[in-house]
């Protein structure tokens, strides 16, 4: 097994608003949608020292193969119907145990954040994972803006749900809108990711355009999609997940090689791409950075 190093935290290697926005203009020049898809000129985004130098999975895999409910359970269904998503203009809720609590566009979200590129493994609780090179920025740096009161111990978010958009929403696959938790230490920490884009583009509608949760030691389903609420909360809060079938989906969702799902092993998974299946690592591989915040407790009664 490799035992990776925990990284230094102090090491600063962000690339500036100022390079993203300019980027961005770039790119409208090169004209709109004809863009997606295309092979851009390579930005020179700083690695962060969290990433995995695994290699990342194909960009068609990651943008082709997903989960997003809103727009079907079919792997391949979001991909095709996620397209009525609309996500500017956009903005987010913030309320709670907040001194600053409001009505966000994602211009005053996103303007203060350097983007970063961290790529992270992402594996989800059914058995496979990829790799996946997000852009993005501490979720933590973002929630200090806020100044979160001393009873905020949790933090709530929630997808946007509308049906008019989002064609599952007709069925009650699960309870509307997707729902999801961390605790205050765990949305602080700084792996947890806010995620824009992927592979150097901004994220597609079925990737959660255009503001992503990524908390790469957790099971994938902890990282919600198009969000457009943050609410910080004393009490620990109910996922969808967790709400359809608690025995199964619990708060923690810690990716967790020796505790089965009830009805299945959680050993190995399958890396998309990949032929053969390889051994799941404990906290998805982050354990030299993420294991302190569980100190004490039972991983099996807290799954
Ligand atoms: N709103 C919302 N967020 C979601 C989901 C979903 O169905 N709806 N699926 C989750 C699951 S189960 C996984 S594995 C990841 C998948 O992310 P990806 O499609 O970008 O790989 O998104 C998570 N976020
Ligand atoms: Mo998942």
């Amino acid at each position: 097994m490799i035992i990776r190093q925990a990284p230094d935290l102090t090491e600063n290697d962000t690339t500036p608003y100022a390079l993203y926005q300019n980027r961005r203009e770039f790119l409208k020049l090169l004209g709109g949608t004809a863009l997606l898809g295309a092979a851009l000129p390579p930005l020179a985004w700083a690695k962060s020292a969290f990433s995995t130098d695994e290699t990342p999975t194909d960009f068609e895999d990651i943008t082709t193969y997903n989960n997003f409910y809103e727009f079907g359970t079919g792997k391949d269904e979001p991909a095709v119907n996620a397209k009525t998503l609309i996500t500017s203009p956009w903005s987010v809720k913030v309320d709670g145990e907040c001194e600053k609590p409001g009505t966000y566009t994602l211009e005053d979200i996103l303007k203060p954040h350097p983007l970063e590129e961290r790529i992270y493994r992402l594996r989800c609780v059914e058995g496979w994972s990829m790799v996946i090179p997000w852009q993005g920025f501490a979720l933590g740096d973002l929630l200090k803006r806020f100044q979160p009161t001393s009873k905020a111990k949790f933090v709530r978010f929630e997808t946007l749900a509308d049906p008019k958009q989002m064609p599952e929403l007709r069925h009650n696959v699960l309870d509307w809108p997707y729902t999801e938790g961390l605790r205050m230490d765990e949305a602080m920490h700084p792996l947890t990711l806010l995620a824009t884009g992927l592979y150097n583009k901004p994220l597609l509608n079925q990737s959660g355009a255009p503001l992503r949760l990524v908390v790469p030691w957790k099971y994938g389903f902890k990282s919600i999609k198009s969000i457009v609420r943050i609410s910080f909360v004393e009490q620990q809060p109910v996922s969808s997940w967790e709400k359809s079938n608690a025995k199964e989906y619990g708060f923690y969702s810690n990716v967790n090689p020796d505790v089965d799902h009830p009805r299945w092993s959680q050993y190995n998974e399958r890396r998309i791409g990949e032929f053969s299946k390889r051994k799941t690592l404990m906290f998805n591989g982050y354990e030299a950075q993420v294991a302190s915040l569980y100190s004490g407790m039972d991983l099996r009664k807290d799954y």
